[in-house]
């Protein structure tokens, strides 16, 4: 099976999922853009679970391209998946970790039993992906992945955004 594809324009800390994905970066602990709004309206119980995690498994920091889940806490999920997407035109800018945190997010969904996830465009804002070569990457990654989860919602900020995805989906 694979996962149905939505379009959304709008905010991703609005969205009620099961999980939704964050673009976080390596340390775990917040930053700017989707991440920080993520943390700002799912206060700070988000926060503690990273350093948790940070401390017991991932002491160096998550790896591009991986994916782990905390509590959502104030938010209208039950998961954040966070993810670390490459940095376009840099050292490991590869479009295969991008790709990779596609799968890697819809793979911890399946562990945890998600079956809806709301996405942002990884990679697109502070790392510089151009929008519409991450839109194909993101499309065709979740296309070609076989997972439980049923709905796989892009939640995307502006109009180029929405745009560029929607192109991929035909
Ligand atoms: N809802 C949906 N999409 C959003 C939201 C939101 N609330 N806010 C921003 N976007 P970015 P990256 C869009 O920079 O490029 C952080 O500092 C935004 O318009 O959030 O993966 C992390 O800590 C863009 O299209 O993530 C890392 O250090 C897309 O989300 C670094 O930025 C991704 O933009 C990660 O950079």
């Amino acid at each position: 099976m694979t996962a149905t594809i939505t379009l959304v324009r709008g905010d991703i800390t609005r969205q009620s999922a099961d999980a939704i994905v964050n673009a976080a970066n390596s340390s775990l602990l917040g930053g700017g853009g989707v991440d920080g709004a993520i943390h700002r309206r799912g206060g700070p119980a988000i926060l503690e679970d990273c350093r948790r995690l940070r401390a017991s498994h991932h002491g160096k920091g998550l790896p591009t391209g991986r994916a782990v889940a905390t509590t959502a806490g104030d938010l209208d999920a039950r998961w954040v998946i966070h993810t670390v997407g490459p940095v376009h035109g840099a050292p490991g800018g590869d479009p295969e970790l991008l790709a990779s945190c596609y799968r890697e997010s819809l793979r911890v969904a399946d562990e945890l039993g998600a079956r809806t996830v709301a996405f942002p465009a990884i990679s697109t804002g502070v790392y510089r992906w151009p929008m519409d070569d991450a839109a194909r990457i993101a499309v065709e990654t979740v296309r070609s992945t076989p997972t439980a989860v049923e709905e796989v919602r892009f939640v995307l900020l502006d109009d180029r955004a929405y745009e560029a995805f929607a192109r991929q989906l035909g």
